[in-house]
């Protein structure tokens, strides 16, 4: 395929062919699936390319080299890419939509880091064994009737559990329900419809794309506002009770006029984001682990010896869970392939030069594709397309260098929720792995659905009791 280049930041980037008048690079593009559309591209356009829909630009960085770049924080800092400013909609000036320079950006994250730092791991580490046995519960209920499990839902519906239940104490009761929680049923549909809000700002036409949709997103923004306003409603009424969460931490500090305190607006916006923002990707990477456990049987039996010389039958303490290293090299090597969360993006703080090439002026930014990113053949050599958790062996991580393996983002704002999504996703792999054995269809083949984040789409294997 040939190659094309444009003159962007001054420096000349390949583009996909066939750029058209208006509609620039759309054709060949794909809303229900960008992320992988992309890793097409850059196959064949290199490390650095293009793509002008309309008139947005994205351009595309692919290299650990660049990537490890642009995490200099005195350089670049992370910008809103416009995927991530229709988010605004919903989650307003909370902590993963604010602008840098938001004061409730820095009020927010003072506040809430505490609630995030190791011994506030210890304390939430007791509901996330209640909501694992939940789905241990239900997954036993499953292997007594046909055994069929849908992985991703169910990884969902714990994920949103766990945390409605440490941030503010709020229950989902998603294992009696049939379907998805209204609530994630809102919020999968603003979502999507905040993604296309993008093509809804288009001169002329934009406004009158997808009437019907916006009505039906009117409706689920009210909805999630409706929860978020009950969840903290129902606290309010109980009074100070000793709960110890996100949204005690919140609505102390408003009543104890903490230098930090927030808004009740912008305490509706953090709630509704860590809602969100701390479920889906947790979930996706639960539901690719997984699916490699079951595709690696050495892998699979080398993780589960490993969590019964650990765990023995015990209920596992909280120090016993980081002790579950294989299990946690697999989550790691998971979400190098598949990292859920597949995108972020960087500007530049001031005129500079990207990889002593890419000339860009302050302001211009570029979006870092972690699964390309994270398969860089220059970093992780030949094998970089094949799942192996020895990846992250304490030396072979040491031998390659810094900021190449960026699943949770970098610097100052880097994902708040590192810890507790690896605390919660190893410690329910390494319940699974205890108690069921696991048989997927040999036909099925890994598909990839996108939303905001990345999921397995139909995994959906049949579980049993362990066989002892
Ligand atoms: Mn999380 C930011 C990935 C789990 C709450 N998260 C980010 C970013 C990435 C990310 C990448 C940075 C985005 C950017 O630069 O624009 N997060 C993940 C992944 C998982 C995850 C891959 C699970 C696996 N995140 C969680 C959990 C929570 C959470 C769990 C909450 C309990 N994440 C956040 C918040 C931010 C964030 C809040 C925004 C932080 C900030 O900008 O201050």
């Amino acid at each position: 395929m040939a190659v094309a280049t444009s003159h962007v930041f001054d420096t000349e980037i390949p583009h996909p062919p066939w750029r058209v008048p208006v509609l620039g690079d759309v054709l060949g593009m794909s809303l229900s699936a960008p992320v992988q559309n992309s890793m097409e591209m850059h196959r064949r356009l290199g490390p650095v390319f293009e793509r002008r829909p309309f008139r947005l630009r994205f351009v595309f960085v692919c290299s650990g080299e660049l990537t490890a770049e642009l995490s200099d924080d005195r350089r670049f800092a992370k910008h809103l890419a416009p995927g991530v400013e229709a988010l605004r909609s919903l989650g307003g000036d909370g902590l993963f939509t604010a602008f840098n320079d938001e004061p409730n950006w820095r009020r927010a994250h003072e506040l809430l880091t505490p609630a995030f730092a190791q011994s506030a791991m210890r304390s939430y580490h007791a509901t996330m064994l209640d909501v694992t046995a939940d789905l241990l519960d239900h997954w036993d209920r499953r292997a007594v009737a046909d055994g069929r499990v849908d992985v991703a839902a169910d990884m969902t519906k714990l994920t949103l559990e766990t945390i409605g239940r440490t941030g503010f104490s709020y229950s989902f009761s998603p294992f009696e329900r049939e379907r998805p929680h209204p609530f994630v049923e809102a919020m999968v549909g603003g979502l999507a419809f905040s993604q296309r809000s993008a093509l809804r700002r288009l001169p002329v036409v934009g406004r009158h794309l997808f009437p019907e949709a916006k009505r039906q997103y009117d409706l689920d923004r009210a909805y999630l506002h409706r929860v978020v306003d009950e969840v903290v409603r129902s606290r309010q009424a109980a009074g100070a009770t000793g709960h110890d969460d996100l949204l005690e931490l919140m609505l102390r500090a408003a009543r104890e006029n903490d230098p930090n305190r927030i808004d009740d607006e912008n305490i509706r916006n953090q709630v509704l984001t860590f809602l969100v923002a701390g479920h889906e990707t947790t979930s996706g990477a639960l539901s690719f682990a997984l699916y490699y456990l079951m595709r690696n049987p050495e892998v699979f039996a080398r993780a589960r010896a490993e969590v019964d010389a650990v765990w023995g039958e015990d209920t596992p303490a909280f120090e016993q869970v980081a002790k579950l290293r294989y299990v946690r090299r697999v989550l790691d090597e998971a979400l190098r392939l598949w990292p859920t969360a597949p995108a972020y993006a960087r500007e530049a703080r001031a005129d500079t030069t990207l990889g002593g090439r890419y000339r860009l002026r302050k302001g211009d930014w570029v979006l870092v594709l972690l699964p390309a990113v994270h398969r860089d053949p220059e970093v992780w050599g030949p094998d970089a397309e094949t799942f192996d958790p020895d990846h992250f062996l304490p030396e072979r991580v040491r031998a390659r260098p810094g900021h190449v393996y960026k699943p949770f983002g970098t610097g100052e704002r880097a994902c708040i929720g590192r810890q507790f999504a690896l605390h919660e996703a190893t410690l329910v792999l390494g319940s699974l792995l205890r108690r069921f054995d696991f048989d997927l269809d040999p036909r099925y083949r890994l598909r990839i659905a996108e939303r905001l984040t990345l999921m397995p789409q139909g995994l959906c294997p049949t579980v049993s009791s362990r066989a002892r």
